[in-house]
């Protein structure tokens, strides 16, 4: 009897532990009015479709462009686009820049060409920056397009140019807006990640909160003017959104989000919006992704699969170091070469986001000469690899020494920025879940010649990881760019591998 009340008792401690190992999660979990709306990711077809674009442009232009970061002979070296803030100018002097825009060689049309030649699949556009310029006509304020010389609505030009090449659209928006009276600025950062911002000022008295209040609607007006003036675009990102005071706006910027949803089904909005209501951004309390992917990553990139938190994700990406507007003097910064811009296109690709590289054009209208190099060397090279890009996701392969996989159907990509000095490739493959089962190497090909590639038995490691040899041309070490192989891996029984190396060497 004591026996059974030993067992009955120690069933009852082991399953109340257990009980208790568990619940963290669940207990932990905070209920929320303002986080995410959704847990993992979605899946209509506009997000598969922004999924699959795999590589697009950016472009910041606006009237900072006319200084161009210089000003009375003085240079900053400060980003181009925050010129109003660099005390070279003063900020009446900035803030009537916008009666000299008049960019004669802006040519919409040319620049389409130019991005869908270098392979872009979509185009964010800064409608308007924290200096408050519009881009557009915009009918909530007088700081806009319409009153400079050029007149023209640039975004309608732009939407219409991109549009018409196939490459969507999407309105790039500051919450920051110097020229707007009643825009306050709050914050303190506290650390360099983005994600928490810990300290922000409130807005200490009537009159302020009442400016804010205007401002909120100023906002609104425009965002709602936006998507009504330019209906085929796919969706907004928004910059400047870690300010405090828009933080501590949670409940209204969530409304605000779902009516801009409403009024634009399959509308994509980043994770850079809103904050929730406990000020978290990007993930909110409870760790889910706000809104629908991951805007964390600005100029730089994830290392691993378990670093994205498996959430979508782009990273948007200057060509200098850091100027996104244009920046006359390039003489101080390193300024990345295609080589460098595609390696970081596979590279996000290949851990499940997109790339999208930053251009910003002059005064007059013109994309400068390294950028249209630049893009025309990543187009020629997209247009014969474009497939280990567009539309893949992760492969089964670990990271390796050679480059980066990625995958589509059953077709994994190598894409090789690092060539063997021997010639042969080593590609590790991974071991299979299935019980007696081996991943192999079915075939292989180059993507640019089409040519079947030899596949040897690469033999093992210590720790029983099979490895393949591919047999590169002997001509290869003189190519100057990466270049990619497409193999087909198949998992077999163990023991059928044997005749299968023998059909490929
Ligand atoms: O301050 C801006 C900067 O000028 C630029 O627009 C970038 C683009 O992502 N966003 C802000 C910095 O995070």
């Amino acid at each position: 009897m004591k026996k059974i009340h030993f067992f009955t008792l120690l069933f009852c401690m082991l399953f109340f532990l257990q009980s208790i190992a568990q619940s963290p999660e669940k207990k932990m979990r905070i209920p929320l009015k303002h986080g995410a709306h959704r847990v993992g990711k979605r899946t209509d077809a506009d997000m598969q479709r922004w999924r699959e674009y795999g590589l697009g442009q950016f472009i910041h232009w606006g009237v900072y462009a006319i200084p161009g970061g210089q000003w009375n002979g003085k240079t900053t070296h400060y980003a181009a686009e925050w010129f109003r803030t660099s005390g070279l100018i003063t900020k009446e002097e900035y803030d009537n820049l916008y009666k000299q825009f008049n960019p004669a060689k802006f040519d919409a049309k040319k620049w389409a060409k130019q991005a869908k030649q270098m392979g872009a699949k979509y185009m964010i556009f800064t409608t308007k920056h924290h200096d408050g310029f519009c881009m557009w006509p915009s009918k909530y304020t007088d700081y806009t397009i319409a009153n400079t010389p050029y007149k023209s609505d640039i975004v309608k030009e732009l939407v219409d140019a991109y549009t018409a090449e196939g490459i969507d659209v999407y309105l790039y928006f500051s919450i920051i807006d110097w020229s707007h009276p009643g825009y306050q600025a709050g914050t303190a950062i506290t650390n360099d990640d983005r994600l928490n911002w810990a300290g922000y000022t409130a807005i200490s008295n009537e009159k302020d909160k009442a400016g804010y209040e205007i401002f909120k609607e100023f906002t609104r007006n425009q965002l709602i003017e936006l998507l009504t003036n330019y209906p085929t675009v796919k969706g907004l990102w928004f910059d400047g959104s870690w300010d405090g005071v828009w933080m501590k706006e949670a409940a209204w910027v969530d409304a605000l989000g779902t009516e801009l949803r409403d009024m634009h089904p399959g509308l994509i909005i980043g994770s850079r919006f809103r904050a929730d209501e406990n000020g978290k951004r990007h993930e909110d309390t409870n760790g889910d992704l706000i809104d629908d992917y991951d805007q964390r990553f600005e100029r730089n990139l994830p290392n691993s699969l378990a670093e994205t938190k498996g959430f979508d994700w782009d990273c948007v990406m200057t060509i200098p170091e850091n100027q996104w507007g244009y920046h006359r003097d390039w003489s101080l910064t390193y300024v990345k070469t295609p080589y460098d811009l595609i390696e970081m296109t596979v590279k996000a690709n290949s851990l499940d986001g997109n790339f999208v590289i930053n251009f910003g054009p002059d005064g007059d209208g013109n994309i400068r000469q390294e950028e249209t190099d630049i893009a025309k060397s990543i187009g020629n090279w997209m247009s014969v690899n474009g497939d280990a890009v567009y539309g893949v996701q992760h492969s089964v392969l670990e990271k390796q020494d050679w480059g980066h996989s990625t995958a589509k159907g059953d077709i994994t990509y190598l894409t090789v920025f690092n060539k063997p000095m021997n010639n042969l490739l080593k590609i590790k493959v991974p071991r299979s879940k299935e019980k007696d089962m081996i991943y192999v190497i079915e075939s292989a090909m180059f993507k640019s010649t089409k040519k079947a590639a030899v596949v040897r038995d690469g033999g093992r490691d210590k720790s029983g990881s099979v490895y393949y040899d591919i047999v590169l041309p002997a001509d290869i070490q003189k190519l100057s760019e990466p270049f990619v192989i497409e193999i087909k891996l198949k998992q077999v029984n163990k023991g059928e591998k044997a005749a299968y190396q023998q059909a490929l060497t």
